[in-house]
């Protein structure tokens, strides 16, 4: 890996992030020829796939799609082995895409940007690092991911505790061995799913402290069969651009018809097809489960049929099936035997929904007067999601308005690409966008597709600047709010709404819209000369 020299530089755009958004963004702008600064806070690419390295962490997206569509040459030089690839193989990828674009000599490594100032009179912004770099560039270009910013929550005693404690989403690199070991988790969310069959398969006992259950449907991992990879390669580009003009972002059909204008029996004969085929494919089973509360309620007492019959004691199978959401309104998880798990003698769920954990002791937890012994704590619960990033660096814009002031009510952006009063700065799957809701993959590769185009205009027509109109947000950020109380969404403390992070405001940040209306609301914006934008 490179090594560079501090220093003060001058480029045309610092990027911020070497996850897939930021790789993706340094090749496509660095081919329209702009020189780029990458600042990555790892010391490798990757994003949240480089943190995020705990026991049975895998991608819930299907592999073929969960991968560059840019370059069918990419594609078809690379063969995935498994139907949901797990973090090694990802982050193999990341590397096979760094190497073939040859784009680690622009990335400085282990160097966490910490403040992006706009100057007013050079229309520069100054971006400096935890390393002492200093970067004077035009454009300043936010990817710092959606799921980055991982948190641990305050609970008292924390720090007394005498042995070793884990965050999921900052994970040892030389990886954790719990055989023999006493251990607790903390949180069931994805990454809590993903992780407790297989910290259970190795601990002595685990505790599994549980504040809210979480829907999870099977994801029925398997290696990927060779015919169905080369099949895959020959149709990638059409596949892709099928995909791309879809609202839900998946390659999986959704289902055109109301839950409710099918009868029981054929309902449930779907129900059951599409859960036996794993994945996500079973929220598209029909096109009102995400509106109609009744629709939502047979699917997810579908689900919680199912995790009865999977979870042997019926005290606990009633404490893991949930009642207090919709289903799908709380991200959903995809398993691989989840709730299996709580069949072993050796694993105990621990309600926390009434009794929350009092405090963290020297030698465990302690739980309405009762004490568990642990060896480890696992954090499993969570990130500062969409915003956490970026107000986690000093974001200053005109007149030295600051990021944070501007969003002490909740995220205000344009498309979720530009800030009114940020002028060169873009955020890629910003609050506001798509994002989390659609393969995030294709969510970041129209973003930096648009921004690219956008850069190219000001070029062209002689512009230097480019900035959000205070008007055009706020019709965007009330146009998203609507589009969110169309739905169930928002009945969930979900971290959509920052109901995981004390004292966030509660705000719907995902786009909701649909990915492939979105796609053509930027594409209009930027025909009619980007509208809502302020070029100077
Ligand atoms: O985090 P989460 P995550 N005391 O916020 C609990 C993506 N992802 O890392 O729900 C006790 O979902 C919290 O409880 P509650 C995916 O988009 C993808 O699991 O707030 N418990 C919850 O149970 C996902 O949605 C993949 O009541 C506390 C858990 O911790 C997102 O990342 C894999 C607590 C946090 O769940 C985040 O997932 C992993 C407290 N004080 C993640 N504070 C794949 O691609 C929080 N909790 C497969």
């Amino acid at each position: 890996m490179e090594t560079q020299a501090r220093a003060v530089m001058r480029c045309d755009a610092v990027v911020v992030g070497a996850g897939f958004a930021g790789m993706y963004a340094l090749h496509r702008l660095r081919q329209r020829g702009l020189s780029i600064q990458v600042f990555e806070a790892g010391d490798d690419v990757g994003g949240t796939w480089y943190w995020n390295r705990y026991p049975g962490a895998r991608c819930d997206v299907e592999s073929v799609e969960y991968q560059y569509g840019f370059s069918d040459e990419i594609a078809r030089g690379w063969t995935w082995t498994e139907r949901y690839a797990a973090q090694p193989e990802i982050m193999r990828y990341a590397d096979y895409v760094a190497k073939r674009l040859d784009l680690r000599k622009n990335i400085k490594f282990e160097s966490r940007v910490t403040s992006a100032i706009f100057d007013d009179e050079s229309r520069r912004w100054t971006v400096e690092t935890d390393r002492g770099d200093r970067v004077f560039a035009q454009f300043c270009i936010m990817a710092t991911g959606c799921l980055s910013a991982s948190r641990v929550p305050e609970i008292a005693g924390r720090e007394t505790f005498r042995g070793p404690s884990y965050h999921t989403g900052a994970w040892p690199h030389d990886g954790v061995d719990f055989s023999g070991k006493r251990v607790a988790v903390i949180g069931t969310g994805s990454s809590g799913v993903q992780s407790i069959p297989v910290i259970a398969a190795q601990a002595e006992r685990l505790f599994v402290f549980q504040r809210t259950p979480n829907f999870s449907l099977p994801a029925l991992n398997a290696p990927m069969d060779p015919d169905f990879v080369e099949a895959s390669k020959e149709s990638f580009a059409a596949d892709r651009k099928r995909v791309r003009a879809t609202n839900s972002g998946a390659m999986m059909a959704a289902n055109d018809e109301p839950a409710l204008g099918v009868t029981l029996e054929e309902r449930q004969r779907n129900f059951e097809a599409r859960w036996g085929r794993g994945g996500f494919a079973f929220m598209t089973s029909y096109n009102d489960l995400f509106n109609n509360i009744e629709a939502n309620r047979l699917a997810a007492d579908f689900v919680r049929d199912k995790i009865r019959k999977i979870v042997t004691n019926p005290q606990i199978a009633d404490l893991l099936a949930p009642t207090n959401h919709p289903i799908g309104t709380k991200r959903l998880c995809l398993d691989t035997n989840y709730y299996e798990t709580y069949n072993l003698p050796h694993v105990t769920l621990i309600d926390i929904t009434q009794t929350p954990i009092e405090r963290i002791t020297p030698g465990g937890l302690s739980v309405g007067g009762r004490e568990y012994a642990v060896d480890s704590i696992v954090f499993a619960t969570g990130f500062d999601a969409m915003t956490g990033a970026l107000l986690r660096i000093d974001i200053r814009g005109r007149d030295g308005l600051s990021l944070r002031e501007k969003w002490t009510g909740g995220p205000r952006t344009y498309l979720g690409l530009g800030i009114a009063g940020f002028p060169n700065l873009f955020t890629i799957t910003g609050p506001g966008s798509p994002s989390v809701l659609v393969n995030v993959i294709i969510a970041i590769e129209q973003h930096v597709d648009w921004i690219a185009d956008c850069i190219d205009h000001l070029r062209a027509n002689g512009f230097s600047a480019i900035e959000a109109q205070v008007e055009a947000e706020d019709r965007w950020v009330e146009h998203v709010n609507q589009k969110a109380d169309e739905t169930l969404y928002p009945l969930a403390n979900s971290w959509y709404v920052g109901a995981n992070v004390p004292g966030k405001p509660r705000v719907f940040m995902p786009y909701v819209g649909g990915f492939a209306n979105y796609d053509r609301i930027c594409a209009g914006v930027a025909a009619g000369g980007y509208e809502g934008f302020s070029l100077a």
